[in-house]
């Protein structure tokens, strides 16, 4: 019997999905493709292990799918190794550090309160309590990376790992930097590059293969693909903290990160959602996927120059990248209070700390936006301007939210879910 409680949630869930804009960065709207093969029957199957070497039998059918899918992403990075098995981006980073870290080992991440991510070091995670974190941040001046504090903390504490990565900055990264930085202290360097990854893809911004020894991503953001993680490394090299084998030996990174994910930190994989990648990794490479994150960079340039116009406060004053992170304080409105008005006008964003944020993280005084899912719905600049007057209306009460509402299902209804 159909569950229809549940799939009449799912119904108004996509009518939520349609009728509203969409601006939570770290959102975006899956292909049919994607979402046929993550609603498989491949969900029915276990294949602990990798391609050839399972604990199960059965896995011919699957091994060709995981194999399909590392390929086609080395190739949308041009990496050497991939893991393509990590549930999520937290567990892809939890793999990483579980791999080359020691507990109680130091390491350097970007600060969560600056626009970092949890699993950069947050006591709350299980990277601040397991390792010993330690922090940089933005320039208080101008918002951009604070490359001389990373530096100074750097060449003091010795950290065995540099992260660099963030949920919510909206500039490129300097890996060269960070790099020369880590040679000089005897670090690795691990790029979490969850958010721009489908920009960094097409090479919209600089690379960090090019510097940094292993890379993490998830796949449903920029990359439009499954919920998911992935690891990537371009050169393979022998573990400097690893303990050599009775022979002197020392095992190389990329088996100490297949073993970082199984069985270090999961079980089975979940192969209709490594199907929903390969199928993402495709559509990545076409020319139709370069033409919709060039339009994301677009957009996002187009509504960060639109809400200075109008008197907003971007932190560094613009973006580099698919998202933009705004300072509310100058509007008299908290990013909760924010987020809760939007939320009834249809538009989804989320409340964000601003660096140096005085108020705290269940109220924030800000607000981050992103393009990637409403470019994939087929807007382009001119709506992007339309978007920021309808935030604008909302956060500076300039008309009655109800009105603000209906013309934004009216007019979000003109773009489907996929252009
Ligand atoms: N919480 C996610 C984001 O929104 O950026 C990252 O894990």
């Amino acid at each position: 019997m159909r569950d229809t409680k549940l799939f009449d949630l799912i119904q108004q869930e996509k009518i939520r999905q349609t009728e509203g804009i969409e601006l939570i960065a770290s959102e975006n709207y899956a292909s049919e493709g994607v979402m046929e093969a993550a609603g498989s029957i491949l969900t029915n199957k276990y294949a602990e292990g990798l391609p050839g070497k399972r604990y199960y039998g059965g896995c011919v059918v699957v091994d060709e799918i995981e194999d399909l899918c590392r390929e086609r992403l080395k190739n949308l990075f041009d990496a050497t190794w991939v893991n393509v098995q990590p549930h999520s981006g937290a567990q892809a980073n939890a793999a990483v550090m579980l791999a080359i870290l020691n507990p109680g080992d130091k390491i350097l991440g970007f600060d969560l309160s600056h626009g970092g991510h949890l699993t950069h070091g947050s006591p709350v995670n299980y990277s601040g309590k397991i390792y010993k974190p330690y922090f940089y941040g933005v320039k208080k001046e101008d918002g951009f990376i604070d490359y001389e504090a990373l530096e100074r903390t750097a060449l003091k504490e010795k950290p065995k790992l540099i992260i660099c990565g963030a949920s919510s900055y909206s500039r490129d990264w300097d890996y060269k930097l960070i790099r020369e930085v880590a040679d000089r202290v005897g670090a690795l360097v691990l790029a979490d590059i969850a958010h721009p990854s489908g920009l960094i893809s097409r090479g919209l911004l600089n690379d960090p293969l090019d510097h940094c020894h292993i890379v993490t991503s998830t796949t449903h953001k920029t990359l439009r693909g499954p919920r998911g993680g992935i690891i990537m490394i371009r050169d393979d090299f022998e573990n400097p903290f690893g303990i050599k084998t009775p022979k002197g030996t020392l095992r190389k990174i990329s088996s100490l990160l297949d073993s970082g994910v199984f069985p270090g930190t999961q079980g089975g994989p979940l192969e209709h959602i490594i199907a929903a990648k390969a199928v993402a990794f495709k559509e990545a490479l076409s020319d139709n996927y370069l033409d919709y994150v060039v339009q994301v960079k677009k957009n996002a340039a187009a509504m960060s120059s639109e809400f200075i116009k109008k008197g907003y406060n971007i932190i560094s004053a613009g973006t580099d990248n698919h998202l933009m992170l705004i300072d509310l304080r100058n509007k008299n409105i908290t990013g909760k209070e924010a987020e809760e008005n939007l939320g009834k006008a249809d538009i989804t964003i989320n409340k964000n700390m601003v660096p140096f944020d005085t108020e705290s993280p269940f109220v924030t005084s800000g607000m981050r936006i992103g393009t990637a899912a409403i470019t994939t719905r087929g807007m382009g600049e001119s709506d992007m301007k339309k978007i920021v007057g309808f935030i604008d209306s909302v956060i500076t009460n300039k008309s009655e939210v109800d009105v603000i509402k209906k013309e934004i299902n009216n007019w979000a209804n003109n773009f489907p879910l996929h252009k």
